[in-house]
């Protein structure tokens, strides 16, 4: 009866392995995101893979860029923190900041660190198709004349924090197929905590 349902558990999560969308923080040192629009499914993943320099992605209302979309609304929304490269890549590693779409509502995005946001480091996933000035274009053109407010510490979350050895979102608009498990939800499996609970649940599978 375990072993059917541990089976049964496995085969679930196979089966909804989900598409990861691949966006590049800061390639060649610059304040982008690259690709800086995207369309992504409800259960699907967008994983920031952030490249050189100290930034973070940061959800703010689209009517006040740079600002942490809590203050303008009931939602909490999702901010990485800041996520200073030098470190991870003295050990080879990129860190990486993965979320999951709930829905198809727009998330408006922004760079919390220094002046980025109003120079234009901002990202929309999920551009209304229903509303002509709800641009991408629109949105930086008032960040511009935004400024920046940075969430406190307490309110990093919405996402999940991992590292990958190898960046995969050096092509703009590349994304990491759902048939490539190392790809799929990489930044959650390299979180130490859930992958040691996924080795022991691994584990107790073999003894069954
Ligand atoms: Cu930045």
């Amino acid at each position: 009866m375990q072993f059917s349902t541990l089976l049964l558990t496995a085969l679930a999560s196979v089966a909804s392995a989900q598409r990861t969308w691949v966006v590049t923080v800061a390639q060649n040192g610059s304040l982008t995101y690259s690709p800086n629009k995207i369309t992504a499914a409800p259960g699907e993943f967008v994983q920031f893979q952030f490249l050189a320099g100290n930034h973070t992605v940061t959800q703010s209302t689209f009517d006040k860029p740079c600002q942490p979309v809590a203050m303008h609304s009931n939602a909490t929304g999702f901010h990485s923190g800041f996520q200073p490269v030098a470190a991870s890549a003295s050990m080879g590693m990129v860190p990486t900041y993965t979320i999951q779409i709930n829905n198809t509502n727009p998330l408006w995005l922004y760079c919390a660190q220094g002046r980025h946001c109003e120079n234009g480091m901002v990202m929309v996933i999920n551009e209304p198709a229903t509303n002509p000035n709800r641009t991408l274009e629109n949105y930086k053109a008032l960040a511009a004349g935004a400024q920046t407010v940075l969430p406190g510490n307490a309110t990093v979350g919405g996402g999940t924090s991992g590292t990958v050895d190898t960046p995969t979102g050096t092509t703009p608009g590349g994304d990491a197929a759902s048939s490539s498990p190392a790809a799929a939800g990489a930044g959650m499996l390299s979180a130490p905590a859930i992958f040691t609970l996924l080795s022991a649940g691994a584990a107790a599978a073999l003894f069954l």
